[in-house]
């Protein structure tokens, strides 16, 4: 299986996120597409191979985003640096515009322009700061993302795009969970534009990341084309987000799948419910399979409270080996950087060889 990197991803290194009312280290690291690489290469099962630098990723990426999102994430730290930012720093939100303040109010101006005091319009929490080197890598992992696309596309061969930031938690205007465009749903966009029936062909994607994909769910909640399927953990982050009662809106009503799950699932449990979430895939019968694959579900995970073995991610593989279509693996979360890259490649050759 081809591997696609970029080593721009890397450059995004905020210093620290807010977690539990704590000052953290940030727990979404350069070092995570690392480990992962460490655990892939040298014995010839995968195929590292750089992302495509000809691809034009604004361009496919404003078929997901919002231009004033897109500029905004492009001109923000800069912007900052003017107002008396820091440029060692990193861009934070002071303000969010809950609507609580913001609705009765004509005086309420939307449109930032301090961006210190108004940042908090194009983010929902304080996990995206801003660095200088923020936009390179959220471009860069946009682009190994279209580049295992492309794969897909050219080859009917599965891929998987080793990239970071994540992107399930970004929506169309509004960066969180680590996340600032969504990889997947630039993905999907692109592989429904390359195939010759573009309004017909179907996506499916299957989000195993510990958290509720809020932004995929968001991008495509109107879209029949497109079905998303989300395991998730049921009262923990995004918390607003990823209840069964979220079915999809007009043409797209039934075509989104949320299947939250108690703290403390175990391997049996899940796998139950994602052969359940796949039978709804097998049903809607994609061109095409995305998996946003986050393995924060791990026992040992720093932010998550499932209790997966590295086991089950072989089983996971093999479920999803089941489908028989061609797949486009993402990388999403994941934040034990001893266990990250066994339990990738676990589930990655899972679903390679069909073998638990
Ligand atoms: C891509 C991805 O996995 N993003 C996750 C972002 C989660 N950020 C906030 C998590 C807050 C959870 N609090 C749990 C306390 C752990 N002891
Ligand atoms: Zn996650």
């Amino acid at each position: 299986m081809k591997v696609f990197v970029d080593e721009e991803c890397s450059l995004h290194r905020p210093p620290y996120e807010i977690l539990s009312g704590k000052i953290v280290a940030y727990h979404e690291t350069p070092d995570r597409l690392l480990q992962i690489r460490l655990a892939l290469e040298g014995d010839g099962v995968f195929q590292i191979e750089d992302a495509d630098r000809s691809i034009d990723v604004q361009r496919h990426a404003l078929q997901v985003h919002s231009v004033d999102y897109i500029e905004y994430l492009e001109s923000a730290f800069g912007l900052w640096v003017e107002e008396g930012g820091d440029p060692e720093g990193s861009l934070f939100p002071e303000t969010f515009p809950n609507a609580k303040i913001t609705q009765r109010f004509a005086t309420a101006n939307l449109a930032p322009r301090s961006l210190a005091g108004k940042t908090g319009y194009y983010c929902f929490d304080l996990s995206c700061p801003i660095t200088a080197d923020t936009y390179t890598s959220v471009l860069a992992s946009a682009r190994v993302s279209l580049s295992a696309a492309r794969e897909l596309s050219r080859s009917g061969e599965s891929a998987f795009a080793l990239s970071r930031p994540p992107g399930h938690h970004a929506g169309t205007s509004v960066a969180g969970g680590y996340c600032f465009f969504n990889n997947v749903a630039i993905a999907a966009k692109y592989l429904q534009q390359e195939s010759e029936c573009s309004t017909c062909c179907g996506i499916a994607i299957l989000d195993i990341d510990y958290h509720h994909g809020n932004g995929t769910q968001e991008i495509f909640y109107s879209d029949s084309s497109v079905t998303y399927v989300s395991l998730h953990a049921e009262l923990d982050y995004p918390y607003f987000t990823g209840s069964r009662e979220e079915r999809g809106d007009g043409p797209g009503e039934g075509f989104n799948h949320n299947f939250p799950l108690p703290f403390g699932t175990e391997d049996g449990a899940y796998c139950g419910e994602l052969r359940k979430g796949v039978k709804v895939i097998k049903e809607f019968d994609p061109a095409y399979l995305i998996v946003s694959l986050g393995v924060d579900t791990f026992e040992s995970d720093p932010i998550g409270a499932f209790k997966l073995t590295t086991a089950c991610y072989a089983e996971i593989g093999c479920i999803i080996r089941g489908l028989s279509k061609p797949t486009l693996f993402v990388l999403e979360g994941g934040y034990d950087l001893d266990t990250i890259g066994k339990n990738v490649r676990t589930l990655l050759e899972g679903f390679i060889t069909g073998a638990v």
